[in-house]
């Protein structure tokens, strides 16, 4: 099914649930080169979220800023290729969602366990903000807050379970985002957690 949540920006129930085991397979290869790391931001606090990345470039921060960069800093390796798996969810869903030709160049992979949340922020640190941005949901369910184009527009409240893949883009990407923190829980396939991929044109 398709929801709208706003101008150009769309959920797809469900989208990813018949390619999980291609993409789990898949993220299991990217971690061994690549592995979880929970890093450091700006003002010098550590992430409650671990992440890695894959594909050309990768989402970094640490107390010099937030940026893209086509090495790993941890392993000092470019970031794991992009699997077929995900480059090609990325295009369909997109085109699903009305942006044909979608070609991301950038897949951070998020990791919560129970607690971690990720604070209402903006992602302005592509180069160009037309390409819309994909994120797929996968393990525990997570709630979803999407705000306005000020931190302090009140957001709404989106529940996100495994599968769902949401498409923002246009006059919805530069919207305030986060997620509340992850209630505990068991997911049959992903145990205690919940991943998110996010797909970017970033550079
Ligand atoms: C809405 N991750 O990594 S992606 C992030 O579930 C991030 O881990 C979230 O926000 C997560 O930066 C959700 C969803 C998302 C991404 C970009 C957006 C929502 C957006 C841009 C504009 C509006
Ligand atoms: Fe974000």
């Amino acid at each position: 099914s398709r929801e709208a949540l706003g101008p150009a920006a769309v959920v797809l129930r469900g989208f990813a649930v018949e390619r999980e085991e291609a993409l789990l397979t898949a993220l299991e290869r990217v971690v061994v080169d690549a592995p979880f790391r929970h890093m450091v931001t700006p003002g010098g606090f550590r992430m409650s979220v671990a992440m890695t990345n894959c594909g050309p470039l990768g989402w970094v921060t640490d107390r010099r800023g937030y940026r893209y960069a086509p090495v790993d800093p941890e392993t000092g390796r470019p970031w794991p290729g992009m699997p077929d798996s995900f480059h090609q969810l990325a295009r369909d869903a997109a085109a699903q969602a009305g942006f044909e030709g979608f070609v991301p160049d950038a897949c951070l992979i998020n990791r919560y366990e129970p607690g971690a949340k990720m604070s209402l922020h903006q992602d302005k640190d592509e180069r160009s903000f037309d390409a819309p941005i994909v994120s797929v949901s996968l393990g525990l369910p997570a709630v979803f807050l999407f705000g306005g184009e000020n931190r302090s527009d009140k957001p709404q409240r989106v529940r996100l379970t495994h599968g769902d893949v949401v498409v923002w883009g246009g006059a919805s990407r530069l919207r305030y985002h986060g997620v509340m923190p992850l209630k505990a829980g068991l997911h049959p396939r992903l145990g205690g957690h919940r991943i998110n991929l996010t797909f970017r044109r970033a550079g």
